[in-house]
């Protein structure tokens, strides 16, 4: 009774995300590349790392690495320049066939995605739907993809991770508890640098530790947040899969109380503004890379000026610096009664918030 009841109630979900994903496409691409390491984003002058293949990484080549930092790692490292177009057809390949299996799939980055095969998972197992996956995504797109299946977000985006490249790893449902009990704190979602050094402050290090000190204890300590982890400490995440997640911009705009007309004025204006958009930002755990100023004058006129970055713009004071460059190339001879900031190009892998940032409500 108990078992069927189970088989049941506990849902199946799988993350998969794609292995080097830009490099991987870029090696499909070129034989020449295959086998070598290579980091996908400008060599040039400022630019950064946006990935390294497999091959580059045991250098310590990483993501959002200044590129001089990954050529002093590695000297036989070769830059290839971004193909956004390429990778987001890639993208819209792979999402058709996770359409085709699961039943809600919910999209986190350019590439890689949580599916909940909950239903699917009653005529074949939730690991033979990972498996056909990763072998659909292998023959239609010559890529590899790493598959995480277990009965949470949570427990399949970290089991993703385990074994790549290339890799299908299962945690399942009576294995849970143990394998959270076993992980250290800085895994959690949401566990960044600051909140792990409070946790080990506490002489909290792993899943088992948090679940000794207890509900009461933690909620004491950490207050909501707390309560989180207790949750997660606990195999517990009912975080639904949700299709409509992926937001396509996040916003920010003030009108004034009185128009403003000098420069200085504007530029401190735009600040609170910059700082509201780091919040919404990160909220939405969006890795913008375009960024629009809006600037409504008192006659009506909207005037928008944008600009795309190659690595996300996410704080406050790049915000702002940004958006004062984008302001030079707006017209600004009338009274200006509206300032705006947007970002868009929302895509790419979704940050660890930090609970404990200055700007969460911790
Ligand atoms: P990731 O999935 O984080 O990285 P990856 O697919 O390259 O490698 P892994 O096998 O470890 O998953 O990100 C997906 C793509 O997003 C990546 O190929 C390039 C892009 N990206 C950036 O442009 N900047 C970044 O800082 C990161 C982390 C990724
Ligand atoms: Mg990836």
């Amino acid at each position: 009774m108990t078992s069927l009841w189970c088989a049941f109630s506990v849902r199946k979900i799988i993350h998969v995300d794609m292995d080097a994903f830009f490099a991987a496409i870029e090696q499909r691409d070129d034989p020449a590349l295959r086998g070598r390491p290579i980091a996908v984003g400008s060599g040039a002058g400022r630019g950064v790392v946006m990935t390294a293949s497999y091959e580059a990484r045991p250098f310590g080549v990483r993501s959002a690495m200044p590129s001089a930092t990954a050529k002093q790692l590695c000297s036989e490292l070769l830059f290839v320049p971004a193909r956004m177009d390429v990778y987001r057809a890639v993208a819209r390949q792979i999402r058709a066939i996770f359409a085709r299996h699961a039943d809600a799939v919910e999209p986190l980055s350019v590439d890689e995605a949580y599916l909940d095969v909950t239903a699917a998972a009653a005529l074949a197992p939730a690991t033979a739907i990972a498996r056909q996956i990763k072998q659909e995504i292998r023959a239609e797109t010559g890529l590899t993809g790493s598959a995480g299946v277990s009965i949470n977000k949570f427990l399949a985006k970290i089991a993703s991770d385990l074994e790549k490249p290339d890799g299908l790893t299962v945690i399942r449902p009576e294995e849970a508890l143990a394998f959270i009990g076993a992980l250290p704190i800085e895994r959690f979602h949401g566990v960044g640098p600051v909140t792990a050094r409070k946790l080990h402050a506490s002489g909290l290090t792993t899943g088992a530790d948090l679940r000794a000190m207890g509900f009461d204890a933690l909620v004491r300590r950490f207050g909501r947040h707390g309560a989180y982890l207790w949750q997660i400490a606990n195999g517990r995440d009912e975080r639904n899969v949700n299709p409509d997640r992926l937001r396509k911009s996040v916003g920010c705009e003030r009108t004034f109380g009185r128009d403003l007309s000098s420069r200085a004025e504007l530029e401190s204006a735009l600040l609170p503004i910059a700082q509201k958009l780091e919040q919404r930002i990160r909220d939405a755990a969006a890795r913008p890379r375009t960024l629009t100023l809006k600037v409504k004058d008192d006659r009506f006129r909207i005037q928008t000026r944008a600009r795309g970055f190659g690595a996300p713009i996410l704080d406050a004071d790049r915000l702002h610096e940004a958006g004062r460059r984008l302001l030079d190339e707006a017209d600004l001879a009338r009274p200006i009664r509206l300032l705006g900031l947007t970002v868009s190009q929302l895509e790419g892998p979704s940050p660890q918030p930090d609970l404990f940032d200055d700007n969460h409500d911790a």
